[in-house]
């Protein structure tokens, strides 16, 4: 292509922007006019959106984005739209891993079911939307709540809408959103977006992008979605304590037209962590490090409740990890899946890679994706050891390989009951929590009943349950493992087929 025909195009872009009708295709705008784009996001940084919202700013009766000062990013230049990079095709790499439609498009409200398939957020929920005037309305609050962590642990956190996490926000690549929040904290607040591409403006960082929220105020947040993916929201303002008691929540963008088909399962969990003393009922977001409450959507096994699929279904699994210190591996039994998204967008089919764990460090969001083909009760958890405990303190002494019963003996005279845990490690002492009397409100090392014996584990863990047959996605309860399929006591006849000496 030659350098002329290259301006030609260019100057039949600006035409179709002035114009506010394609004098391109899409294809045509994308690929061969591809410089066009590029330069713009040499010159300005924030191209697309830029151009699609001022393109879109009568569009949207109360978005005035012509308006004010600081719209100069938001408006670029004519001569900008050459760019430097003029004769290169650049497209930019959210045309290439997260839109399936021209940025610049028109669309209707995205409808479950027609556009998409609603998400699964276990133990969570969707926020629902009404439309007026073709955009979408969504409404949160910023409160404080006493959150149930799992069975015997709760705290006081603070939620959007009361929730931890927050309420999943799920839209469609073209939306028109409108979101009103109004903070009912003591405490200034803001959201931001995190991962979405929207007007400076919008992005909800307390100071720089925005007045911060006064108490009892109701802000609106407003833009139209040009791109796809997985991304999350949470407070931008004094963040350390705001994120920290619970102000966090995922935003789903589906495709518009999606390149691939949905999945039958589509589940979104948000990793999070608090510190909660045991006895006391507000999380300390202040601590460095020992966070001792892992959750799952808000909630610590066994509380979490688990992912249903039926043997064969496509299952997507959408993760976000919003913890304050903490990147978590997280681990799929049995199951190898493919990374198949991130933050950023779309991993081209030919550049994924299968795992069984994969690494969501903080502030990341990884999609996977697994054909559910085996029955069974998979554990699905984060492998940091640490992570699969509830409450467990890290500063007792290590009493391991331990001789304690003359100690004990002794103690039982000044304390009645008394008796050393550990000395056989940890997974011993959750069962005997049980039955212990423990202090007000704390789950140490709490695990459950499982079918087998007791299952030791606890915080960030929950169950891929999958199934032949179901007749609903409700949780099945534990699985019946065929005879003769599960691991048990080797009988003398093994050991002497097999020359086995004990
Ligand atoms: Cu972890």
């Amino acid at each position: 292509m030659t350098k002329k025909n290259m301006t030609t195009k260019n100057n039949d872009l600006t035409k179709h922007k002035k114009a506010d009708k394609p004098a391109l295709t899409r294809r045509e705008a994308l690929g061969l006019g591809g410089a066009a784009i590029a330069g713009a996001a040499i010159a300005t940084t924030l191209p697309a959106s830029a151009q699609k919202m001022e393109h879109r700013g009568s569009n949207m009766g109360t978005m005035k984005m012509d308006s004010g000062g600081g719209q100069s990013a938001m408006k670029p230049k004519k001569a900008a739209m050459r760019g430097k990079a003029g004769e290169y095709t650049i497209p930019t790499s959210n045309d290439f891993y997260a839109r399936s439609v021209d940025q610049w498009d028109d669309w209707e409200p995205g409808m479950p079911g027609r556009d998409y398939t609603p998400v699964v957020s276990p133990n969570g929920q969707t926020l629902p939307f009404k439309i007026v005037d073709g955009v979408k309305i969504f409404q949160m609050d910023v409160r404080e709540v006493m959150h149930e962590f799992a069975p015997g642990l709760k705290a006081i956190c603070w939620g959007y809408n009361g929730l931890i996490a927050g309420p999943v926000i799920e839209a469609v690549e073209g939306d028109k959103i409108r979101i009103y929040v109004t903070n009912r904290l003591n405490t200034k607040t803001s959201v931001h977006w995190h991962g979405l591409i929207l007007p400076s403006g919008m992005d909800g960082v307390g100071g720089l992008s925005q007045r911060k929220i006064n108490p009892g105020e109701t802000f609106k947040y407003e833009w139209t979605i040009n791109h796809h993916g997985t991304f999350m929201y949470h407070s931008h303002t004094d963040t350390m304590t705001q994120e920290g008691m619970g102000l966090t929540g995922m935003f789903i963008v589906h495709p518009r037209k999606p390149k691939e088909p949905r999945p039958d399962r589509d589940f979104v969990l948000i990793m999070h962590e608090f510190d909660i003393k045991p006895g006391t009922y507000r999380p300390d977001p202040n601590v460095f490090s020992g966070y001792n409450t892992l959750t799952l959507n808000g909630r610590c096994f066994p509380g979490t409740a688990p992912l249903v699929a039926k043997q064969g279904d496509k299952v997507r699994i959408r993760v976000g990890n919003l913890s304050a210190m903490d990147h978590h591996p997280l681990h799929v039994h049995v199951h190898a899946f493919q990374v198949v998204e991130t933050d950023g967008g779309i991993i081209p089919p030919g550049q994924r890679w299968p795992e069984t764990t994969v690494l969501v460090s903080v502030g990341q969001t990884r999609s996977i994706e697994l054909i559910a083909d085996n029955p069974g009760d998979w554990a699905m958890h984060c492998h940091m050891t640490h992570h699969t405990m509830n409450q467990m303190g890290h500063d007792i002494p290590n009493v391991l390989g331990m001789d304690h019963q003359k100690l004990d003996w002794k103690m039982n005279n000044i304390v009645p009951g008394y008796m050393t845990m550990g000395a056989n490690g940890m997974g011993d002492m959750a069962k005997h929590a049980e039955h212990m009397e423990m202090p007000e409100n704390s789950i140490p090392m709490m695990g459950t009943p499982g079918p087998l014996d007791y299952i030791a584990m606890g915080g960030m863990v929950t169950m891929l349950k999958v199934r032949e047959e179901l007749t609903s996605y409700d949780d099945p309860g534990w699985y019946n493992a065929p005879e003769g399929t599960t691991a048990t006591t080797a009988t003398k006849a093994d050991l002497r087929r097999d020359g086995i000496k004990i």
